[in-house]
């Protein structure tokens, strides 16, 4: 049951099809599924696949805008949900979150953001294209726990470094830790940043943002 609706979700995407992917997204609500693992073995599958026909010249720019936007329909029914589920946590942390400088990928930062919140982290969630120094000036703002960091290619991973070179500047390094993540970032990379932790996906990241404040 559940494989057939995975694999209309995957296509919905694949097709760039918004009103299949918000149809598939409403059924998997109404019938229970985790949200989670509706957005992570039906969606994403899609995404992936176009972003590979996309690597390889089969599939253009505009096809990837598609199925990002099929993407975000079922994401905006599929969030709430999420939320809705974690609901009735406690605040364990603060959490300032974005994509940096340059980049404007934002699906997964946006999964990762919801899956805090779901677990009970406050989320300052300053959106893609980042200016560097604002991660920064917000972390000291709000007294952030934690700065995530997503990058989703390999031109703006550079730009992980630099926010963790501005916080190190202000003197905000040694009460903020630092979290990054996206397709092209490693668990080697993140070391080589001096970074503090990595994950490769939103319930990697919801673990180790617990384990860095102590949850
Ligand atoms: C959708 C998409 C787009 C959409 C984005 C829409 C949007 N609103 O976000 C659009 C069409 C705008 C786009 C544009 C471009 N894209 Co694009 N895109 C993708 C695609 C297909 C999917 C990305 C995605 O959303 N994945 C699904 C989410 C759930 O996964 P995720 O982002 O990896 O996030 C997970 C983890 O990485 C992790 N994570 C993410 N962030 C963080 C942060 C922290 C702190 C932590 C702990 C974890 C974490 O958790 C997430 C949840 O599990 C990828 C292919 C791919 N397979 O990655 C290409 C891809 C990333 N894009 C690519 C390219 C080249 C581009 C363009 C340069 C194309 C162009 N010629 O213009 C532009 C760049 C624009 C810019 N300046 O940013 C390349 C990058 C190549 C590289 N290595 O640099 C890819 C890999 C496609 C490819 N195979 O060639 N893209």
């Amino acid at each position: 049951m559940a494989d057939g609706l995975f694999e209309a979700m995957r296509r919905s995407v694949e097709e760039g099809d918004v009103a299949a992917a918000e149809a598939t997204a409403r059924t998997a609500v109404d019938e229970g599924l985790d949200p989670l693992e509706a957005i992570e073995s039906g969606y994403v599958p899609g995404l992936s696949c176009v972003g590979e026909g996309f690597a390889s010249g089969e599939l253009y720019l505009p096809d990837m805008v598609l199925a990002a936007k099929a993407m975000k329909a079922a994401m905006s029914v599929l969030e709430p949900e999420m939320k809705r589920r974690g609901a009735t946590r406690s605040v364990v942390g603060k959490v300032v979150l974005g994509t940096v400088k340059g980049d404007i990928h934002e699906i997964g930062k946006n999964l990762v953001g919801t899956m805090l919140s779901a677990s009970g982290f406050e989320v300052h969630d300053l959106g893609v294209d980042v200016p560097l120094d604002r991660f920064a000036d917000v972390a000291g703002e709000v007294g952030a726990d934690i700065v995530g960091v997503s990058a989703l290619l390999t031109t703006t991973m550079t730009n992980q470094r630099a926010v963790i070179d501005t916080l190190t500047s202000r003197g905000l390094r040694p009460t903020v830790k630092v979290i990054v993540g996206g397709a092209p970032v490693t668990q080697a990379w993140a070391d080589e940043i001096g970074a503090d932790g990595y994950s490769e996906d939103a319930v990697g990241a919801v673990t180790l943002a617990r384990r860095l404040v102590g949850a």
